[in-house]
Protein backbone atom coordinates (compact mmCIF):
# COMPACT_ATOMS: atom_id res chain seq x y z
CA UNK A 1 0.00 0.00 0.00
CA UNK A 2 1.10 3.53 -0.72
CA UNK A 3 2.00 5.90 2.17
CA UNK A 4 0.12 8.50 0.42
CA UNK A 5 -3.51 8.08 1.19
CA UNK A 6 -5.95 11.01 1.31
CA UNK A 7 -7.11 11.23 4.83
CA UNK A 8 -10.80 10.67 4.90
CA UNK A 9 -11.65 13.56 6.98
CA UNK A 10 -9.85 15.76 4.36
CA UNK A 11 -11.95 19.10 4.12
CA UNK A 12 -12.44 20.29 0.47
CA UNK A 13 -9.22 21.60 -0.69
CA UNK A 14 -8.18 25.18 0.10
CA UNK A 15 -7.71 27.44 -3.15
CA UNK A 16 -4.94 28.25 -3.59
CA UNK A 17 -2.85 30.83 -2.78
CA UNK A 18 -0.58 33.20 -4.68
CA UNK A 19 2.94 33.56 -3.07
CA UNK A 20 4.74 36.96 -4.72
CA UNK A 21 6.58 37.61 -1.60
CA UNK A 22 8.04 35.88 0.99
CA UNK A 23 9.81 37.78 4.10
CA UNK A 24 12.28 35.06 5.47
CA UNK A 25 12.60 35.60 9.31
CA UNK A 26 15.94 34.36 9.97
CA UNK A 27 19.70 34.88 8.93
CA UNK A 28 22.60 33.13 7.91
CA UNK A 29 22.69 30.10 5.44
CA UNK A 30 19.16 29.15 6.56
CA UNK A 31 17.67 32.25 5.09
CA UNK A 32 20.13 32.64 2.27
CA UNK A 33 18.60 28.30 1.23
CA UNK A 34 14.94 29.89 1.54
CA UNK A 35 16.28 32.84 -0.91
CA UNK A 36 17.20 30.42 -3.53
CA UNK A 37 14.14 28.20 -3.22
CA UNK A 38 11.96 32.18 -3.76
CA UNK A 39 14.56 32.94 -6.47
CA UNK A 40 13.71 29.29 -8.12
CA UNK A 41 10.38 29.68 -7.54
CA UNK A 42 10.10 33.36 -9.39
CA UNK A 43 8.70 34.64 -5.65
CA UNK A 44 10.29 37.96 -4.18
CA UNK A 45 12.44 37.20 -1.11
CA UNK A 46 13.04 39.70 1.73
CA UNK A 47 15.62 39.32 4.26
CA UNK A 48 15.79 41.14 8.02
CA UNK A 49 18.61 41.67 9.36
CA UNK A 50 19.98 43.25 12.84
CA UNK A 51 23.12 45.51 13.59
CA UNK A 52 25.55 42.50 13.81
CA UNK A 53 24.39 41.28 10.18
CA UNK A 54 24.20 44.68 8.26
CA UNK A 55 25.72 43.77 4.46
CA UNK A 56 25.60 39.87 5.54
CA UNK A 57 24.78 37.22 2.64
CA UNK A 58 21.74 36.52 3.22
CA UNK A 59 20.78 40.37 3.22
CA UNK A 60 22.73 40.58 -0.10
CA UNK A 61 21.28 38.02 -1.70
CA UNK A 62 17.40 38.76 -1.11
CA UNK A 63 15.45 41.44 -3.54
CA UNK A 64 14.59 43.34 -0.11
CA UNK A 65 16.22 43.49 3.16
CA UNK A 66 15.10 45.34 6.19
CA UNK A 67 16.79 46.34 9.41
CA UNK A 68 15.05 44.87 12.26
CA UNK A 69 17.21 45.81 15.58
CA UNK A 70 19.95 45.18 18.02
CA UNK A 71 22.23 42.04 17.77
CA UNK A 72 20.52 40.38 20.21
CA UNK A 73 17.69 37.76 18.91
CA UNK A 74 15.54 38.65 21.33
CA UNK A 75 15.41 42.19 19.95
CA UNK A 76 15.73 41.12 16.80
CA UNK A 77 15.13 37.73 15.07
CA UNK A 78 12.67 36.93 17.78
CA UNK A 79 10.50 39.89 18.05
CA UNK A 80 7.27 38.19 16.36
CA UNK A 81 5.39 41.17 16.37
CA UNK A 82 7.24 43.33 14.91
CA UNK A 83 8.35 40.90 12.29
CA UNK A 84 4.94 40.38 11.36
CA UNK A 85 4.59 44.30 11.18
CA UNK A 86 7.38 44.45 8.76
CA UNK A 87 5.91 41.77 6.70
CA UNK A 88 2.81 43.46 5.73
CA UNK A 89 4.95 47.06 5.63
CA UNK A 90 6.42 45.96 2.53
CA UNK A 91 3.67 43.95 1.30
CA UNK A 92 4.79 40.17 1.69
CA UNK A 93 2.49 37.86 1.81
CA UNK A 94 3.93 34.39 3.43
CA UNK A 95 6.59 34.37 6.39
CA UNK A 96 9.42 31.69 5.90
CA UNK A 97 10.77 30.98 9.66
CA UNK A 98 13.52 29.07 8.90
CA UNK A 99 14.48 26.56 11.82
CA UNK A 100 15.49 27.91 15.43
CA UNK A 101 14.10 31.17 16.44
CA UNK A 102 10.43 31.43 15.79
CA UNK A 103 10.10 28.27 13.71
CA UNK A 104 7.84 26.20 16.25
CA UNK A 105 6.27 28.66 18.48
CA UNK A 106 2.65 27.85 18.10
CA UNK A 107 1.65 31.62 19.10
CA UNK A 108 3.81 32.86 15.75
CA UNK A 109 2.49 30.85 13.41
CA UNK A 110 -1.25 31.69 14.63
CA UNK A 111 -0.16 35.16 14.77
CA UNK A 112 1.10 34.77 11.01
CA UNK A 113 -2.15 33.70 10.08
CA UNK A 114 -4.20 36.28 11.84
CA UNK A 115 -2.79 39.07 10.47
CA UNK A 116 -3.85 37.57 6.42
CA UNK A 117 -0.19 36.10 5.89
CA UNK A 118 0.52 32.91 4.77
CA UNK A 119 2.47 30.74 7.84
CA UNK A 120 5.14 28.58 5.35
CA UNK A 121 4.96 25.60 8.08
CA UNK A 122 3.02 23.50 9.67
CA UNK A 123 -0.69 24.44 11.29
CA UNK A 124 -0.04 26.28 15.26
CA UNK A 125 -2.22 23.23 15.69
CA UNK A 126 0.56 20.30 14.84
CA UNK A 127 3.14 22.48 16.13
CA UNK A 128 1.78 22.73 19.72
CA UNK A 129 0.61 18.58 19.74
CA UNK A 130 4.72 17.69 18.68
CA UNK A 131 5.54 20.45 21.66
CA UNK A 132 4.11 18.10 24.57
CA UNK A 133 6.53 15.44 24.18
CA UNK A 134 4.30 13.48 26.43
CA UNK A 135 0.75 14.99 24.03
CA UNK A 136 3.29 13.75 21.03
CA UNK A 137 3.64 10.11 22.49
CA UNK A 138 -0.36 9.73 22.91
CA UNK A 139 -0.45 10.82 19.18
CA UNK A 140 1.97 8.32 18.10
CA UNK A 141 0.29 5.39 20.10
CA UNK A 142 -3.05 6.23 18.80
CA UNK A 143 -1.55 6.54 15.23
CA UNK A 144 0.38 2.60 15.72
CA UNK A 145 3.68 4.18 15.37
CA UNK A 146 5.79 2.38 18.20
CA UNK A 147 6.91 4.15 21.38
CA UNK A 148 9.56 3.66 24.05
CA UNK A 149 7.55 1.65 26.64
CA UNK A 150 7.12 4.68 29.38
CA UNK A 151 4.09 6.77 30.33
CA UNK A 152 1.77 9.66 28.25
CA UNK A 153 0.89 11.27 31.96
CA UNK A 154 3.43 13.34 34.18
CA UNK A 155 4.58 11.44 37.37
CA UNK A 156 2.85 12.35 40.59
CA UNK A 157 5.92 11.88 42.38
CA UNK A 158 8.96 9.72 43.65
CA UNK A 159 6.80 6.46 45.06
CA UNK A 160 4.89 6.53 40.99
CA UNK A 161 8.30 6.64 39.60
CA UNK A 162 9.72 3.48 41.49
CA UNK A 163 7.12 1.79 41.19
CA UNK A 164 6.88 2.20 37.03
CA UNK A 165 10.67 1.63 36.65
CA UNK A 166 10.37 -1.76 38.36
CA UNK A 167 7.31 -2.28 35.85
CA UNK A 168 9.81 -1.38 32.83
CA UNK A 169 12.80 -2.53 34.50
CA UNK A 170 16.11 -0.44 35.29
CA UNK A 171 17.46 1.56 33.76
CA UNK A 172 14.72 4.26 33.02
CA UNK A 173 15.03 8.06 31.79
CA UNK A 174 12.75 10.51 33.35
CA UNK A 175 12.04 13.33 30.95
CA UNK A 176 10.19 16.96 30.76
CA UNK A 177 7.06 16.78 29.24
CA UNK A 178 7.24 20.30 27.53
CA UNK A 179 11.35 19.68 26.83
CA UNK A 180 13.18 18.19 23.78
CA UNK A 181 17.24 18.79 23.32
CA UNK A 182 17.93 16.66 26.42
CA UNK A 183 16.92 19.08 29.10
CA UNK A 184 15.12 17.73 32.13
CA UNK A 185 16.75 14.46 31.00
CA UNK A 186 18.23 12.16 33.95
CA UNK A 187 19.16 8.17 33.53
CA UNK A 188 18.19 6.24 36.46
CA UNK A 189 20.23 2.61 36.82
CA UNK A 190 19.52 2.64 40.93
CA UNK A 191 16.48 2.70 42.40
CA UNK A 192 17.96 4.18 45.06
CA UNK A 193 18.26 7.48 42.67
CA UNK A 194 15.26 7.57 41.58
CA UNK A 195 13.57 10.17 44.40
CA UNK A 196 16.42 12.85 43.70
CA UNK A 197 16.17 12.54 39.84
CA UNK A 198 12.87 13.24 39.97
CA UNK A 199 13.78 16.27 42.29
CA UNK A 200 16.09 17.52 39.61
CA UNK A 201 14.69 17.15 36.81
CA UNK A 202 11.70 18.67 37.47
CA UNK A 203 13.55 21.63 39.01
CA UNK A 204 15.55 21.71 35.56
CA UNK A 205 12.24 21.37 33.58
CA UNK A 206 10.47 24.14 35.53
CA UNK A 207 13.42 26.58 34.97
CA UNK A 208 13.82 25.32 31.38
CA UNK A 209 10.25 25.55 30.01
CA UNK A 210 8.22 27.12 32.96
CA UNK A 211 6.73 23.21 33.06
CA UNK A 212 7.74 20.84 36.09
CA UNK A 213 5.89 17.70 34.19
CA UNK A 214 8.38 15.23 34.42
CA UNK A 215 7.17 11.21 33.09
CA UNK A 216 8.98 8.30 32.43
CA UNK A 217 10.50 5.71 29.81
CA UNK A 218 12.28 2.57 29.48
CA UNK A 219 15.93 3.83 28.82
CA UNK A 220 17.09 2.56 25.22
CA UNK A 221 21.03 1.40 25.68
CA UNK A 222 23.32 2.00 22.42
CA UNK A 223 20.79 3.09 19.92
CA UNK A 224 21.03 5.06 16.85
CA UNK A 225 19.77 8.25 16.45
CA UNK A 226 17.93 7.67 12.81
CA UNK A 227 14.83 10.39 11.51
CA UNK A 228 12.43 10.21 8.90
CA UNK A 229 11.39 13.63 6.49
CA UNK A 230 7.86 13.80 5.88
CA UNK A 231 5.88 15.81 3.45
CA UNK A 232 2.49 16.82 3.42
CA UNK A 233 0.25 19.10 1.32
CA UNK A 234 -2.74 20.42 1.98
CA UNK A 235 -5.17 17.92 0.13
CA UNK A 236 -4.51 15.24 2.70
CA UNK A 237 -1.31 13.51 0.40
CA UNK A 238 1.62 12.37 3.28
CA UNK A 239 4.65 10.93 2.30
CA UNK A 240 7.89 9.85 4.23
CA UNK A 241 11.15 10.72 1.94
CA UNK A 242 13.61 8.52 3.63
CA UNK A 243 16.06 8.89 7.00
CA UNK A 244 19.08 10.17 8.00
CA UNK A 245 21.64 8.97 9.97
CA UNK A 246 22.34 11.83 12.89
CA UNK A 247 24.20 9.51 15.85
CA UNK A 248 26.85 11.66 15.19
CA UNK A 249 26.60 14.04 18.12
CA UNK A 250 27.68 15.73 20.68
CA UNK A 251 25.62 17.38 23.58
CA UNK A 252 22.88 17.19 21.87
CA UNK A 253 24.52 19.02 18.60
CA UNK A 254 24.71 16.86 15.82
CA UNK A 255 28.15 17.06 13.58
CA UNK A 256 27.63 14.91 10.75
CA UNK A 257 24.80 13.44 8.85
CA UNK A 258 23.61 11.16 6.44
CA UNK A 259 21.03 9.52 4.03
CA UNK A 260 20.69 6.81 4.14
CA UNK A 261 21.85 5.33 6.79
CA UNK A 262 23.65 1.97 6.80
CA UNK A 263 21.37 0.68 9.59
CA UNK A 264 18.24 0.87 7.44
CA UNK A 265 17.29 -1.60 4.99
CA UNK A 266 14.69 -1.37 2.49
CA UNK A 267 12.17 -2.93 4.44
CA UNK A 268 13.39 -1.11 7.35
CA UNK A 269 12.69 2.03 5.37
CA UNK A 270 8.84 1.37 4.28
CA UNK A 271 8.45 0.45 7.97
CA UNK A 272 9.64 3.53 9.43
CA UNK A 273 8.44 5.75 6.87
CA UNK A 274 4.83 4.05 7.20
CA UNK A 275 5.07 5.26 11.00
CA UNK A 276 6.31 8.58 10.49
CA UNK A 277 3.16 9.14 8.16
CA UNK A 278 0.72 7.56 10.13
CA UNK A 279 2.38 9.71 13.57
CA UNK A 280 2.29 13.02 10.86
CA UNK A 281 -1.23 12.53 9.99
CA UNK A 282 -2.30 12.00 13.45
CA UNK A 283 -1.11 15.00 14.13
CA UNK A 284 -2.90 16.81 11.22
CA UNK A 285 0.40 17.61 9.91
CA UNK A 286 1.15 19.99 6.81
CA UNK A 287 4.50 20.99 4.93
CA UNK A 288 7.55 19.55 5.81
CA UNK A 289 8.48 17.98 9.33
CA UNK A 290 10.60 15.06 10.99
CA UNK A 291 9.88 12.29 13.07
CA UNK A 292 12.76 11.24 15.32
CA UNK A 293 13.64 7.18 16.06
CA UNK A 294 15.77 5.60 17.89
CA UNK A 295 16.81 2.65 16.35
CA UNK A 296 18.47 -0.55 18.90
CA UNK A 297 20.93 -2.90 17.15
CA UNK A 298 17.83 -5.21 17.20
CA UNK A 299 15.98 -2.93 14.15
CA UNK A 300 14.02 -1.87 16.66
CA UNK A 301 12.45 1.74 16.46
CA UNK A 302 10.98 3.85 18.59
CA UNK A 303 9.29 7.27 17.93
CA UNK A 304 10.91 10.28 20.19
CA UNK A 305 9.44 13.00 19.15
CA UNK A 306 8.36 14.99 15.57
CA UNK A 307 10.18 18.47 14.83
CA UNK A 308 7.84 20.44 12.86
CA UNK A 309 10.24 23.04 10.85
CA UNK A 310 12.67 22.45 8.12
CA UNK A 311 15.86 21.05 9.89
CA UNK A 312 19.78 22.11 9.17
CA UNK A 313 19.99 18.39 7.97
CA UNK A 314 17.61 18.27 5.02
CA UNK A 315 19.89 18.65 2.08
CA UNK A 316 21.31 15.23 2.59
CA UNK A 317 17.69 14.05 1.81
CA UNK A 318 17.40 16.61 -1.05
CA UNK A 319 20.86 14.93 -2.62
CA UNK A 320 19.55 11.31 -2.61
CA UNK A 321 15.94 11.65 -3.17
CA UNK A 322 16.06 14.09 -5.83
CA UNK A 323 13.94 16.81 -4.41
CA UNK A 324 14.07 20.34 -3.23
CA UNK A 325 12.42 20.46 0.11
CA UNK A 326 12.50 24.01 0.92
CA UNK A 327 10.67 24.59 -3.14
CA UNK A 328 8.17 21.79 -1.82
CA UNK A 329 7.78 24.16 1.48
CA UNK A 330 6.59 26.84 -0.31
CA UNK A 331 4.76 25.08 -3.37
CA UNK A 332 2.81 22.91 -0.47
CA UNK A 333 2.02 26.33 1.19
CA UNK A 334 0.62 28.18 -1.91
CA UNK A 335 -1.55 25.06 -2.28
CA UNK A 336 0.22 22.72 -4.63
CA UNK A 337 -0.61 18.82 -4.48
CA UNK A 338 2.29 16.64 -4.05
CA UNK A 339 3.92 15.53 -7.16
CA UNK A 340 4.48 11.62 -6.15
CA UNK A 341 2.92 9.25 -3.93
CA UNK A 342 5.64 7.21 -3.24
CA UNK A 343 9.31 7.08 -1.42
CA UNK A 344 11.75 7.48 -3.95
CA UNK A 345 14.49 5.01 -4.03
CA UNK A 346 17.73 6.94 -2.28
CA UNK A 347 19.89 7.30 -4.76
CA UNK A 348 24.14 6.81 -3.72
CA UNK A 349 25.13 8.74 -0.49
CA UNK A 350 25.27 12.53 1.21
CA UNK A 351 26.90 13.49 3.84
CA UNK A 352 26.81 16.43 5.48
CA UNK A 353 29.44 18.03 8.25
CA UNK A 354 28.44 21.19 9.84
CA UNK A 355 31.20 23.58 9.64
CA UNK A 356 30.94 25.94 12.99
CA UNK A 357 32.83 28.22 14.79
CA UNK A 358 33.93 26.10 17.70
CA UNK A 359 37.36 25.44 18.59
CA UNK A 360 37.53 21.59 18.90
CA UNK A 361 40.94 21.64 20.07
CA UNK A 362 39.79 23.42 23.12
CA UNK A 363 36.52 21.91 24.00
CA UNK A 364 34.46 23.16 21.18
CA UNK A 365 34.63 26.44 22.79
CA UNK A 366 32.65 29.27 20.60
CA UNK A 367 35.67 30.91 18.33
CA UNK A 368 34.47 34.68 17.57
CA UNK A 369 36.31 37.05 15.11
CA UNK A 370 36.53 38.48 11.68
CA UNK A 371 36.60 35.70 8.95
CA UNK A 372 40.15 37.42 6.79
CA UNK A 373 40.34 34.43 4.27
CA UNK A 374 37.44 31.87 2.79
CA UNK A 375 37.79 29.43 0.21
CA UNK A 376 34.93 27.60 -0.90
CA UNK A 377 35.40 23.86 -2.08
CA UNK A 378 33.78 23.16 -5.73
CA UNK A 379 33.47 20.71 -8.28
CA UNK A 380 31.78 17.18 -8.38
CA UNK A 381 29.15 16.54 -6.40
CA UNK A 382 29.88 19.12 -3.79
CA UNK A 383 27.55 21.64 -2.38
CA UNK A 384 28.44 24.40 -0.01
CA UNK A 385 25.09 26.16 2.29
CA UNK A 386 26.39 28.71 3.87
CA UNK A 387 26.22 32.09 5.69
CA UNK A 388 29.32 33.56 5.83
CA UNK A 389 31.85 35.57 3.31
CA UNK A 390 35.02 37.01 3.57
CA UNK A 391 34.53 40.18 6.20
CA UNK A 392 31.83 38.38 8.14
CA UNK A 393 32.48 39.26 11.76
CA UNK A 394 31.48 35.65 14.30
CA UNK A 395 30.29 37.03 17.31
CA UNK A 396 28.58 34.87 20.10
CA UNK A 397 24.70 36.64 19.61
CA UNK A 398 23.94 33.71 17.13
CA UNK A 399 24.29 29.92 16.76
CA UNK A 400 27.86 29.24 15.91
CA UNK A 401 27.17 26.57 12.91
CA UNK A 402 28.07 29.43 9.57
CA UNK A 403 28.03 27.04 6.98
CA UNK A 404 27.41 22.94 5.97
CA UNK A 405 29.48 21.05 3.65
CA UNK A 406 27.53 18.44 1.94
CA UNK A 407 28.65 16.15 -0.99
CA UNK A 408 26.83 13.50 -2.75
CA UNK A 409 28.47 10.47 -4.84
CA UNK A 410 27.40 6.85 -6.05
CA UNK A 411 28.31 5.30 -2.75
CA UNK A 412 29.16 5.98 1.10
CA UNK A 413 33.11 5.22 0.65
CA UNK A 414 32.80 7.67 -2.61
CA UNK A 415 31.29 9.82 -0.48
CA UNK A 416 33.79 10.14 2.41
CA UNK A 417 36.40 10.28 0.34
CA UNK A 418 34.48 13.37 -1.86
CA UNK A 419 33.89 15.07 1.72
CA UNK A 420 37.13 14.82 2.74
CA UNK A 421 38.81 15.92 -0.64
CA UNK A 422 36.41 19.04 -0.45
CA UNK A 423 37.00 19.65 3.66
CA UNK A 424 40.47 20.04 2.07
CA UNK A 425 39.46 22.27 -0.32
CA UNK A 426 38.28 24.55 2.34
CA UNK A 427 39.57 27.55 3.81
CA UNK A 428 38.89 29.56 7.10
CA UNK A 429 40.90 32.04 8.17
CA UNK A 430 40.12 34.44 10.81
CA UNK A 431 38.09 31.76 13.42
CA UNK A 432 38.82 28.45 14.64
CA UNK A 433 36.16 26.13 13.02
CA UNK A 434 35.18 22.24 13.35
CA UNK A 435 37.21 21.24 9.78
CA UNK A 436 40.30 19.79 10.98
CA UNK A 437 37.59 17.80 13.71
CA UNK A 438 35.83 16.31 10.31
CA UNK A 439 38.81 15.68 8.57
CA UNK A 440 39.97 13.37 11.36
CA UNK A 441 35.98 12.10 11.37
CA UNK A 442 36.28 11.14 7.75
CA UNK A 443 39.50 8.90 8.67
CA UNK A 444 38.20 7.62 11.40
CA UNK A 445 37.74 3.65 11.47
CA UNK A 446 34.45 3.49 13.29
CA UNK A 447 32.95 6.20 11.11
CA UNK A 448 34.18 4.54 8.03
CA UNK A 449 32.21 1.43 8.85
CA UNK A 450 29.63 3.24 10.88
CA UNK A 451 29.92 1.29 13.56
CA UNK A 452 28.59 4.15 15.96
CA UNK A 453 25.77 5.40 18.71
CA UNK A 454 24.01 8.02 20.00
CA UNK A 455 26.94 7.85 22.84
CA UNK A 456 29.82 7.18 20.04
CA UNK A 457 31.26 10.34 19.62
CA UNK A 458 31.16 11.76 23.16
CA UNK A 459 33.11 8.66 24.51
CA UNK A 460 35.93 8.74 21.37
CA UNK A 461 36.28 11.96 21.31
CA UNK A 462 39.48 12.58 23.64
CA UNK A 463 40.67 9.61 21.47
CA UNK A 464 39.81 11.85 18.16
CA UNK A 465 41.50 15.30 19.81
CA UNK A 466 44.62 13.45 20.44
CA UNK A 467 45.02 11.52 17.44
CA UNK A 468 47.97 13.50 14.58
CA UNK A 469 46.75 16.15 12.35
CA UNK A 470 45.61 15.25 9.26
CA UNK A 471 48.29 14.50 6.54
CA UNK A 472 47.61 18.31 4.69
CA UNK A 473 47.20 19.88 7.99
CA UNK A 474 50.80 18.39 8.81
CA UNK A 475 52.59 19.70 5.55
CA UNK A 476 51.21 23.27 5.59
CA UNK A 477 52.18 23.47 9.43
CA UNK A 478 55.94 22.54 8.18
CA UNK A 479 55.97 25.43 6.21
CA UNK A 480 54.15 27.83 8.98
CA UNK A 481 57.22 25.82 11.45
CA UNK A 482 59.91 26.87 9.15
CA UNK A 483 58.74 30.22 8.27
CA UNK A 484 58.62 31.26 12.38
CA UNK A 485 61.68 29.80 12.59
CA UNK A 486 63.37 31.99 10.10
CA UNK A 487 61.48 34.98 11.78
CA UNK A 488 62.96 33.97 14.88
CA UNK A 489 66.36 34.35 13.84
CA UNK A 490 65.29 37.72 12.57
CA UNK A 491 65.00 36.41 8.84
CA UNK A 492 62.42 37.47 6.08
CA UNK A 493 60.10 35.21 4.48
CA UNK A 494 61.30 35.37 0.72
CA UNK A 495 64.89 36.86 1.42
CA UNK A 496 66.39 33.68 0.99
CA UNK A 497 67.53 33.54 4.47
CA UNK A 498 68.14 29.60 4.46
CA UNK A 499 67.19 28.44 8.09
CA UNK A 500 63.97 26.11 7.41
CA UNK A 501 63.41 26.35 4.28
CA UNK A 502 64.81 22.87 3.36
CA UNK A 503 62.41 21.38 5.55
CA UNK A 504 59.40 22.86 3.98
CA UNK A 505 60.45 21.78 0.64
CA UNK A 506 60.73 18.37 1.71
CA UNK A 507 57.55 17.84 3.38
CA UNK A 508 55.44 20.99 1.76
CA UNK A 509 55.47 20.51 -1.86
CA UNK A 510 52.36 22.53 -2.68
CA UNK A 511 50.64 21.96 0.87
CA UNK A 512 49.39 25.74 1.70
CA UNK A 513 46.73 25.09 0.29
CA UNK A 514 43.55 24.05 2.30
CA UNK A 515 45.25 24.60 5.46
CA UNK A 516 43.60 26.79 8.46
CA UNK A 517 47.44 26.69 10.13
CA UNK A 518 48.52 29.67 7.75
CA UNK A 519 51.71 31.49 8.25
CA UNK A 520 49.71 34.23 6.96
CA UNK A 521 47.37 34.85 9.58
CA UNK A 522 47.51 37.89 11.85
CA UNK A 523 48.18 35.69 14.77
CA UNK A 524 48.73 32.17 14.40
CA UNK A 525 50.12 31.65 17.79
CA UNK A 526 46.30 32.29 18.63
CA UNK A 527 45.20 29.60 16.54
CA UNK A 528 45.71 26.23 18.73
CA UNK A 529 44.96 23.77 15.89
CA UNK A 530 47.95 25.48 13.86
CA UNK A 531 49.81 25.57 16.99
CA UNK A 532 49.57 21.92 17.82
CA UNK A 533 50.00 21.29 14.39
CA UNK A 534 53.12 22.88 14.43
CA UNK A 535 54.68 21.81 17.07
CA UNK A 536 53.75 18.09 15.80
CA UNK A 537 55.44 19.69 12.47
CA UNK A 538 58.87 20.78 13.76
CA UNK A 539 59.20 17.25 16.50
CA UNK A 540 59.17 15.75 12.92
CA UNK A 541 60.70 18.04 10.69
C1 LIG B 1 15.98 8.63 24.90
C2 LIG B 1 17.22 7.96 24.89
C3 LIG B 1 17.25 6.66 25.33
N1 LIG B 1 16.11 6.06 25.76
N2 LIG B 1 14.88 7.98 25.32
C4 LIG B 1 17.65 12.98 23.82
C5 LIG B 1 16.90 14.24 23.57
C6 LIG B 1 15.52 13.86 23.24
N3 LIG B 1 15.28 14.14 21.86
C7 LIG B 1 15.41 12.41 23.53
N4 LIG B 1 16.72 11.92 23.79
C8 LIG B 1 16.94 10.61 24.12
N5 LIG B 1 15.86 9.91 24.50
C9 LIG B 1 14.96 6.74 25.75
N6 LIG B 1 13.88 6.15 26.21
C10 LIG B 1 18.34 8.66 24.47
C11 LIG B 1 18.21 10.00 24.08
C12 LIG B 1 19.41 10.64 23.67
C13 LIG B 1 19.60 11.05 22.34
C14 LIG B 1 18.62 10.91 21.37
C15 LIG B 1 18.81 11.34 20.08
C16 LIG B 1 20.03 11.91 19.72
C17 LIG B 1 21.01 12.06 20.66
C18 LIG B 1 20.81 11.64 21.98
C19 LIG B 1 21.83 11.81 22.90
C20 LIG B 1 21.64 11.41 24.19
C21 LIG B 1 20.43 10.84 24.57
Amino acid sequence: MSAAKKSSGAKAAPVARELRKVLIANRGEIAVRIIRACRELGIQSVAVYSDADTGAPHVRAADEAVHIGPAPASESYLRGDHLIDVAKRVGADAIHPGYGFLSEREWFAKAVEDAGLIWIGPPASAIAAMGSKTAARTLAIKAGTPVVPGTTEALKDAAEAKKLAQEFGLPVLLKAAAGGGGKGMRVVRDLNEIESALGSAQREAKNAFGDDAVYIEKYIEGPRHVEIQVLADKHGNCISLGERECSIQRRHQKMIEEAPSVAVSPELRKKMGDAAVAAAKAAGYVNAGTCEFLLDKHGNFYFLEMNTRIQVEHPVTELVMGIDLVQWQLRIARGETLPFLETPKPNGWAIECRITSEDPANGFLPSTGRITHLQLPAGPGVRWDGGITTGSVVGLSYDPMLAKLIVHAPTRELAIARMERALRELVIHGVETSREFHLRMMADEDYRTSNVTIQWLEAKLPEILARKPSEETLRAAVIAGALFAQKDRGGRPGTGVAAGQGAAATAGGSAATGSSASPLSADPSRASWAEQARREALRGA
